[in-house]
């Protein structure tokens, strides 16, 4: 256990090292270069993680580099964390989190080309057993159900191609095809959300809201204007499988397919709905399929002079077919740069899950719970360097179960904190 921890902290920080050099390189290069706009006139910082839509005032972390015809973009984030679950099903671990992607874009034929590379080290940095996290479930290891863990992500995030082009003069037309992406379901996904930024563990409604976000097989047609975006996917509906290096078809169509309106009513709203088919989502119970659905509002304002404030209200749910039962999820988050170097954060969630998802074995697997977690971190930026910024935080948690679950937990209210140094580019 004890050289496990040293092994993954030595990771962790060659990791931190490996992450900031090329980044370093990247800024050097950057100097004064506009963002570019998209079809439409829309910004740039509109494009949320998949095909997904972030408020315009939203920021932008990332390096830029003109290649030619090209315009390169780095995004990244990386977090080193001691993590400390408390209670009977808690536990303490130093992990690495982290993603990078590589985005390169240029005009095509009137319109612009998206290619986009986006992976992690999750699969070595967190493990296959997941970060601890309280009440978090979805996907698996070693051929068992995750519970009070996160799921590591895996190496292959993203591996698309996204294509926009304007028809009319207020209207435009978009494709997406992904060997590995994010379908049209849900919000931007946590790791990519401006009201979730600071926050480096996951809402325990992840696989209620944007659970879809790393997909083996995508493809996403869409209509908008410059406010209102409307797509259709078709996708291979099973989830990642405990393998993370590898790519997960196994023989899968794309058996799935969602829904998504989005609308921008003004620069500092994002406002969505969707509903998904998921065929088959977990390979541990093959005859379930899923309707996913929900809404969500994301907001995203400058605040004061230098800050940013941003916030999230998402609904989520899954109703497994056959069973008639709508089980919901509500998550409020926010995030809030006080002054560029200080920033807030909290999520306050609800989520109906059952004895099947959090693997209690005493009662039957449909039983139901209602559980929650508040969450109150702290961020501070440290130094600023090259383009890139470095920073630590404290989060601290409560999470709610009900009388029932308190053999389990060891308590009604059982915490959990989490120390953490963070590495990404700056904003522009
Ligand atoms: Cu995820």
């Amino acid at each position: 256990m004890r050289t496990n921890l040293r092994g993954r902290t030595a990771a962790a920080l060659a990791w931190v090292f490996a992450l900031a050099a090329p980044l370093h390189a990247q800024m050097d290069m950057q100097h004064d270069m506009h963002m570019p706009e998209g079809p439409l006139g829309i910004p740039e910082t509109r494009m949320g993680s998949g095909t997904s839509w972030l408020p315009d005032a939203s920021p932008m972390h990332a390096a830029h580099l003109r290649l030619g015809a090209w315009t390169l973009m780095l995004h990244g984030s990386a977090v080193v964390q001691y993590d400390h679950q408390a209670g009977l099903r808690g536990e303490a671990r130093v992990n690495l989190i982290d993603w990078a992607m590589l985005a390169a874009s240029r005009t095509v034929a009137g319109g612009r080309l998206h290619l986009r590379g986006m992976i992690s080290s999750d699969p070595w940095g967190v493990g296959s057993r997941g970060y601890p996290l309280l009440l978090q479930t979805g996907e698996s290891d070693r051929g068992v159900p995750l519970h009070d863990h996160q799921h590591p992500h895996d190496l292959f995030m993203e591996l698309a191609a996204l294509y926009e082009r304007p028809v009319a003069r207020n209207l435009a037309v978009s494709l997406y095809a992904a060997p590995v992406g994010e379908p049209a379901v849900g919000p931007a996904a946590f790791p990519h959300r401006p009201s979730a930024v600071d926050d480096p563990l996951a809402p325990i409604g992840h696989h209620w809201q944007d659970g879809t976000h790393i997909t083996f097989g995508v493809l996403t047609a869409g209509v908008f204007t410059r406010t209102t975006k409307l797509e259709a996917s078709i996708f291979n509906g099973r989830e990642p499988d405990e393998h993370r290096t590898d790519f997960d078809y196994a023989g899968r169509a794309l058996d799935s397919y969602s829904a998504r309106l989005s609308v921008n009513p003004g620069p500092r709203w994002t406002l969505s709905v969707w509903y998904a088919y998921l065929k088959s989502p977990e390979a541990l119970h093959p005859e379930e399929s899923l309707h996913r659905l929900g809404a969500a509002a994301l907001m995203a304002q400058p605040f004061g002079g230098q800050g940013q404030w941003a916030m999230a209200l998402i609904y989520g749910a899954n109703a497994r077919i056959g069973t008639g039962r709508l089980s919901n999820s509500v998550v409020v988050e926010t995030n809030v740069d006080l002054d560029g170097t200080n920033t807030v954060l909290g999520r306050v969630e609800y989520v109906r899950k059952t004895a099947g998802d959090l693997v209690v074995a005493s009662v039957p697997p449909e039983t139901a719970y209602d559980v929650g977690a508040l969450a109150l971190g702290y961020h501070r930026a440290l130094t600023r360097v090259a383009g890139v910024t470095a920073g630590i935080g404290l989060r601290g948690a409560v999470n709610f179960v009900p009388s029932m679950l308190e053999g389990v937990y060891g308590s009604r209210a059982p915490v959990g904190f989490a120390v953490y140094c963070t590495l990404r580019p700056a904003g522009l």
